[in-house]
């Protein structure tokens, strides 16, 4: 079995299908992951433990999302110097204003490089996450590389009214 090198975190189930466009992401460009629930609140052991081992069993880059009070990402940032992608979860009282500012306003000194709200954040961060461990893989940096030609080549140079 691969070890992975991201870890994908939410706060909730209910987090999943936002964070399972990180996850088929990192399938399509071959990067190996793990997936768990932790929530800052609910089960604060667990992501105690999970930032404690996350450099030593090979955890290269955390991606944490989370909505409302969001304090997963910068949490786990205070815990571990493996690098945070945080995404902040569309809610729905406040649309993820609230899970956004949560996430993005950390002190000095703990940074948590922040997405987009919801499904395009998520993606964006297993992009980013790709783009980090692509520094130190050139094999997954041809397939980025081809990843965001294809992208780039999808779009078309005239609008259609079809
Ligand atoms: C946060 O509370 C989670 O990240 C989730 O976005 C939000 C709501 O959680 P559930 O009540 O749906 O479990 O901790």
């Amino acid at each position: 079995m691969t070890v992975p090198v991201v870890g994908i975190i939410m706060g909730s189930q209910s987090d999943w299908p936002t964070l399972r466009e990180a996850a088929t992401l990192l399938d399509e460009l071959g990067v190996a992951y793990e997936t768990r629930i932790v929530s800052a609140h609910r089960t604060p052991d667990r992501l105690w433990d999970y930032g404690k081992t996350a450099a030593e069993r090979g955890l290269q880059v955390i991606i944490a999302g989370a909505g409302g009070a969001a304090h997963l990402p910068g949490m786990m940032a205070s815990k571990t110097r493996v690098p945070v992608v945080g995404v902040p979860v569309q809610t729905k009282a406040l649309s993820g204003v609230d899970s956004l500012y949560s996430i993005v306003q950390m002190p000095r000194g703990y940074p948590v490089a922040t997405m987009a709200i919801g499904v395009a954040g998520a993606a964006n961060a297993a992009l980013m996450a790709a783009g980090i461990l692509a520094l130190q893989d050139p094999a997954l940096a041809t397939r980025l590389d081809a990843w965001r030609a294809a992208l780039s080549a999808s779009i078309p140079e005239m609008p259609s009214d079809v």
